[in-house]
């Protein structure tokens, strides 16, 4: 088994076509729709969890360990990922441009894109041949300009970088999760289990997560019944109601990433705040494969630098009552 990162994901190279700088504008926060996205949020008791693991299929230098007890203060999350219907709102209230728009291209997964797209394809990242730099791909053309959001207002906004997913935070008066938090309710009340429903991928051959099925990066067979991204409530939820913790899209984490996260971190509501290459998110998406990655276990952990955006990262987000 590798321990390769670059199914999950892939960082920006700004040496491509860099037409602007990043964002500087300032969103200013909405009234109703934020208090919608409030509404729906599920109220977690917070309290004390075993965070971290030492399974055998776990990957020790990505800092999944050690297990330790590890303490979050009480928080409302949302059920599931931010849709492409929210994030349609906020850019309608705010005229935000994304990142992925400023530079013109975004990362999209070769088996998703048409033809068309293919072919005018210039940049393949040697290493990850999957992953193409698709000109005109962003949240609303989340495959090239020959594609449309349209169909998948229920599925997870994609192509948003860690900084568009602050902004769209600061406008609905909400955070992204910290790390804890989102183990926290991945676990959904279990305790060290490897998936927020328990130990088994497929329980009775069912199955509980979009990711992938077959050969990695050749062919998915789709037996979950996605190739790219699911709605974001399909699928049962986890013991707290909360949706695609495992799979999907990978969720941005508040919390800049460090393999000694642990280390850096107390075990009382723990936020790694100190300047790093990346950012973490976590989750796993409909790209992970056991023979590849296997990061949609709850207790795995990946980050990519704050201006990347790819077709399989999203987020969810939280609210602390004050
Ligand atoms: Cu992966």
């Amino acid at each position: 088994m590798t321990h390769n990162k670059s199914c999950c994901s892939i960082s920006r190279d700004s040496s491509i076509l860099r037409a602007s700088s990043v964002n500087t504008e300032e969103v200013q926060p909405s009234g109703k729709y934020a208090e919608q996205i409030k509404a729906r949020m599920i109220e977690l008791q917070g309290g004390s969890f075993m965070m971290g693991t030492n399974d055998a299929e776990g990957f020790p230098k990505d800092g999944e360990g050690p297990v330790r007890q590890v303490h979050v203060d009480p928080f409302h999350i949302s059920p599931y990922a931010v849709t492409n219907q929210d994030f349609e709102q906020f850019i309608l209230e705010t005229g935000y441009v994304t990142e992925a728009e400023k530079f013109g291209w975004s990362y999209v997964f070769k088996l998703l894109v048409s033809e068309t797209v293919l072919a005018q394809v210039q940049h393949v990242p040697t290493h990850v041949p999957w992953w193409l730099v698709v000109h005109g791909a962003n949240w609303r053309q989340p495959e090239g300009p020959d594609s449309t959001i349209l169909g998948r207002e229920n599925h997870p906004v994609v192509h948003i970088s860690w900084n568009d997913a602050e902004q769209f935070c600061k406008w609905s008066g909400t955070q992204l999760p910290t790390e804890a938090e989102w183990e926290y309710a991945a676990r959904g009340g279990l305790e060290q289990k490897r998936y927020p429903w328990g130990d088994i991928l497929k329980p009775d051959g069912e199955h509980r997560c979009n990711i992938w099925q077959g050969k990695f990066p050749i062919r998915n067979h789709a037996e979950d019944g996605y190739l790219g991204t699911a709605p974001v409530d399909a699928f049962k939820p986890n013991g707290y109601e909360l949706y695609n913790m495992s799979g999907n899209v990978w969720e941005w984490c508040r919390d800049s990433f460090s393999p000694t996260y642990h280390i850096n971190t107390n075990r009382v509501n723990p936020y790694f705040n100190e300047p790093a290459e990346q950012k973490s998110m976590r989750g796993g998406s409909y790209l992970c494969h056991r023979s590849y990655c296997n990061r949609y276990r709850v207790a795995a952990r990946s980050g990519n630098t704050p201006d990347s955006s790819t077709g399989n990262c999203g987020f969810r987000v939280v609210w602390h009552r004050s």
